[in-house]
């Protein structure tokens, strides 16, 4: 066993020189960006693997959010979790929207329905929820309540590459949904993202928004954004996408390992008991609950220092940031299963290239804490 540190996670990357090759044909092009024909081929492929309609690429899923909210003219209040990467909100704030909090449901962490619709005022024109780590909303309960008070529904799908309902894909849902591929995601293309949007002219629309608001040579329709994906990116895309299915797989047995090896543990709740649905494995986060040996910041410790970097992903709750927690739906009261979440959860590495011998590790120093 070697010393090399273990993080949370590592990007999904193939061999160098499988590269080359789509380097060759860029350098040939002289395309770099702005539409190019990897960007071109990529939007195409990703439509097919998902198995949606129509897939717009940014250059990163924050920009994508931000435009997502633009496209469908969002203002005023727009409801969503506390229980996600500060982006989500971020894209609000930046588009002079008011994000209200409400808590999440303790078997999925995502967005609970029932708080979605205590939290509606007549300000709100929309609601943001996260498929937090790849686990499915409510999808169902939550059109109910947007369409009873005529709502859009944006999904942060950014942890959502790959995953499936009964009925497909669960890009599908709401009105538009956005995916990120940064480095640190199941799918990535260094930095990126995408909106998945329901028909050509809402994409055609996303398309004028990424590019500045342009239409054509001399008219500009809206003040629009520089969202576009390189060329560079949508290369390093069309190879992921060779290898996504193995990288799945891969998560898959090593979620599986995970679950065996850490069930019965006192005090420690795996994915496997805590949720009803199965994911894309993006993540895998335990909960530490008050009967296990040591607290969950004492094992977090405990891990760096034997050089494993597991994350407390989400801790803290976006609401507690300067920039949130002034606002009635930030205070704990209204966030108490979020809050109870966030000071449990531990996020333990899982990516395709982490070893047989590296998992046994960490299953190890975390089942030496009981003994
Ligand atoms: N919505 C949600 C729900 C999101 O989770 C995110 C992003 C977004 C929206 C926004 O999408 P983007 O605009 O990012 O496309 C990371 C990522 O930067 C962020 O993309 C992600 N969510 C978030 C959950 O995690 P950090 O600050 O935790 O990343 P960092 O740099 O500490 O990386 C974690 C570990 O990964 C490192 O310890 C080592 C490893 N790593 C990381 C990078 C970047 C590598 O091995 N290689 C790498 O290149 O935020």
């Amino acid at each position: 066993m070697n010393d090399t540190p273990i993080y949370v996670t590592q990007p999904l990357l193939p061999e160098l020189d499988e590269f080359l090759p789509y380097l060759e044909q860029i350098w040939a092009s002289k395309q770099l960006t702005n539409g190019g024909t990897m960007h071109r081929q990529l939007e195409q492929q990703l439509a097919e693997y998902l198995g949606v309609e129509h897939v717009a690429l940014f250059n990163n899923g924050t920009i994508a959010l931000l435009t997502a909210l633009q496209a469908l003219r969002i203002t005023g209040e727009v409801i969503t979790t506390p229980y996600s990467f500060v982006a989500t909100t971020h894209s609000l704030l930046w588009n002079g929207i008011r994000p209200v909090f409400a808590d999440i449901d303790p078997h999925s962490f995502n967005l609970d329905p029932e708080k979605i619709e205590a939290a509606i005022t007549p300000h709100t024109t929309a609601i943001m929820p996260v498929h937090c780590y790849g686990n499915p909303c409510q999808v169902e309960a939550i059109q109910r309540i947007a369409d009873n008070y005529n709502l859009k529904i944006i999904y942060d799908a950014a942890h959502s590459f790959g995953v499936r309902d009964e009925g497909g894909s669960i890009l599908r849902h709401g009105d538009l949904s956005v995916l990120s591929f940064h480095a640190t995601k199941v799918f990535n293309t260094f930095e990126g993202g995408a909106i998945i949007c329901p028909d050509a002219k809402t994409k055609k629309r996303i398309d004028q928004l990424k590019n500045f608001g342009f239409v054509d040579e001399v008219t500009v329709v809206a003040n629009g954004i520089n969202g576009k994906m390189s060329e560079i990116n949508a290369a390093f895309g069309l190879l992921q996408l060779k290898h996504i299915d193995q990288a799945l797989a891969q998560r898959q047995d090593i979620a599986r390992r995970y679950n065996q090896q850490l069930k019965g543990i006192q005090g420690l709740s795996t994915p496997a008991v805590l949720f009803e649905h199965t994911t894309n494995n993006a993540y895998y986060p335990i909960l530490i609950e008050r009967d296990f040996p040591i607290s969950r910041d004492a094992l977090y410790q405990h891990l760096r220092d034997e050089g494993i970097y597991s994350r407390r992903y989400f801790y803290p709750l976006i609401s507690q940031f300067p920039m949130y927690r002034g606002l009635v739906s930030a205070q704990p009261e209204n966030l108490a299963i979020a809050t109870d979440i966030a000071d449990k959860v531990l996020c333990l590495p899982i990516y395709p290239a982490l070893k047989k011998e590296e998992q046994k590790k960490i299953i190890g120093l975390i089942r030496a804490c009981c003994e």
